[in-house]
């Protein structure tokens, strides 16, 4: 949706249109407690105890906004379809649903899961292990929606745009798709997960299902599709979302020319248990696998660190862009050990023992390394690091609790170089940050959000 216009009023209404739901802890109905990264916009990821289901349950699916979750009618929305088209169309809900219907088991991945892991770091959500999930997705072939306005000779991109509106003076999320994938018939435009409507977080009516994809082109709440003859040059395509299609040294600095769209993710896999602690004895190792569109073909398990590694079980149902369950046996003893896991996929990928650093963060698949305490009894929590008590100038309050709260700022970790690349790109969303007030704000947030 194109932007509004960045009043103050604006700014304060889209943050209490904010809606946070209460995800509760029980482990009975398996359910587990997302952590939240930001409440608004909503970044919430799921604990490593969630990868023991093959379908993520909605309620412990992980939600990533880039701005305020909008709010959709469902009665009055329309997906337009234009640019280098036949015919220029406006599709209600009852119209898309009258075309052939397809379910499609598929795992959405976050470019950005793992972010946190990276070193050097970056700026961005600081993602753990949890911005994954795999769903059953029900909908329509986007080709079929393309065909009935018809292409006109030169269309190659398809610009998405959904229903959110940007805050301030942010671009508008707005992504592109080349022709090739939306054509491919896994390529979905749907309005179910898990059998029931998308909730609104999840992109209610209707999202993009790119199977095989990071979630960046997985566009929620569409609303136009446009045709165009090359690839869409907004922000969220032309500067986030890049990656160098070479290796580069950690901490390089990569010219824009060096730099592709995200496309793939990677081979992966994350351990669900044991947790920090286990009995001696014979402990469950259980966990899931995903890759890109070569699925898992095989995962492997290592209890020494990566020095050895056994075959783990491969379990439930093998489909091409789902969760892979897998477990393993293993006889622990008395001590610390570190589990690992590194999953095949049958186009021979495996994943590194090694992150492949870039820039943004993206796309991190390095094999977990999970430390676990086996004792006859359970260890004493670390304490938990104490927070600077740096003071807080009054321009922070001003200038950066305007769109959305301290969450943003507490998970980075950056130097105070970097927390002026971020001030500069705040500052270009909408943030007043005078000149004489700058250096005070970036002295605070070196020492209450650094390294
Ligand atoms: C005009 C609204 C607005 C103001 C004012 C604002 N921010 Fe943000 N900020 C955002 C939005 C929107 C996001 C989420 C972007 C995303 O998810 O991609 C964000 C994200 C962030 C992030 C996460 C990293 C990133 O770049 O996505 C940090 C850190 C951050 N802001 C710091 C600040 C600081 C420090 C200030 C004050 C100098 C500030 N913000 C002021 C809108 C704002
Ligand atoms: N319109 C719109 N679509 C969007 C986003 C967004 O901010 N706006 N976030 C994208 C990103 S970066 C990801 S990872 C996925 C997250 O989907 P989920 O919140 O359903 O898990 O949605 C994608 N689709
Ligand atoms: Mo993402």
């Amino acid at each position: 949706m194109n932007p509004m216009p960045s009043t103050r009023r604006h700014l304060l209404k889209a943050g209490l249109a904010a809606a946070v739901t209460p995800y509760l802890a029980s482990s009975a109905s398996g359910r587990v407690k997302l952590i939240t990264l930001s409440p608004g916009p909503v970044d919430l990821e799921m604990p490593v105890e969630g990868f023991i289901s093959e379908i993520t349950p909605v309620e412990n699916f992980f939600v990533r906004c880039h701005t305020m979750t909008p709010k959709v009618d469902a009665a009055t929305w329309q997906l337009e379809i234009s640019g280098l088209v036949n015919t220029p169309l406006k599709l209600s809900l009852a119209e898309i649903k009258k075309l052939p219907k397809v379910e499609l088991i598929g795992v959405l991945e976050c470019a950005g899961n793992g972010r946190s892991f990276y070193k050097p770091g970056m700026p961005g959500a600081q993602w753990r292990f949890g911005s994954v999930g795999n769903a059953k997705w029900t909908g329509v072939r986007l080709r079929e929606v393309l065909a009935k306005a018809g292409l006109k000779p030169g269309a190659a991109h398809l610009l998405l745009d959904g229903a959110d509106v940007p805050m301030g003076k942010m671009p508008d999320f707005q992504r592109s798709l080349p022709l090739a994938k939306a054509n491919h018939e896994d390529t979905l435009l749907a309005y179910e997960m898990n059998g029931k409507p998308l909730t609104a977080e999840h992109g209610f009516p209707i999202r993009v299902i790119a199977p095989g994809w990071a979630g960046d082109s997985w566009v929620k709440w569409l609303t136009k599709i446009e045709l165009l003859d090359h690839e869409h040059d907004g922000f969220w395509m032309k500067t986030a979302y890049r990656h160098p299609a070479k290796h580069v040294e950690p901490g390089a600095t990569v010219a824009p020319a060096e730099l592709v769209p995200v496309t793939d993710i990677n081979v992966k896999s994350v351990i669900a248990t044991p947790g920090a602690w286990a009995k001696p004895g014979a402990v469950l190792v259980q966990g899931v696998a995903w890759s890109n569109s070569s699925p898992v073909t095989k995962v492997d398990l290592s209890a020494d660190g990566g020095k050895t590694w056994n075959e783990a079980k491969l379990l439930g149902n093998a489909t091409k862009y789902g969760f892979r369950r897998f477990s393993y046996q293993w006889k622990a003893a008395e001590g610390t050990h570190t589990l690992m896991a590194r999953a095949t996929n049958a186009a021979g990928q495996a994943q590194p023992m090694e992150p492949e650093w870039n820039p943004s963060g993206y796309l991190y698949n390095a094999s977990q390394a999970r430390e676990v305490v086996v004792a006859k009894t359970q260890p004493s929590a670390p304490a938990a690091k104490a927070e600077s008590a740096a003071e807080a100038p009054a321009v922070y309050k001003q200038a950066c609790l305007s769109c959305h709260d301290d969450h943003m700022m507490r998970q980075q970790h950056l130097t105070r170089a970097q927390w002026d690349r971020e001030v500069t790109k705040m500052t270009g969303w909408g943030s007043e940050v005078k000149d004489d007030q700058r250096s005070a704000l970036l002295d605070f947030l070196a020492a209450r959000f650094g390294l």
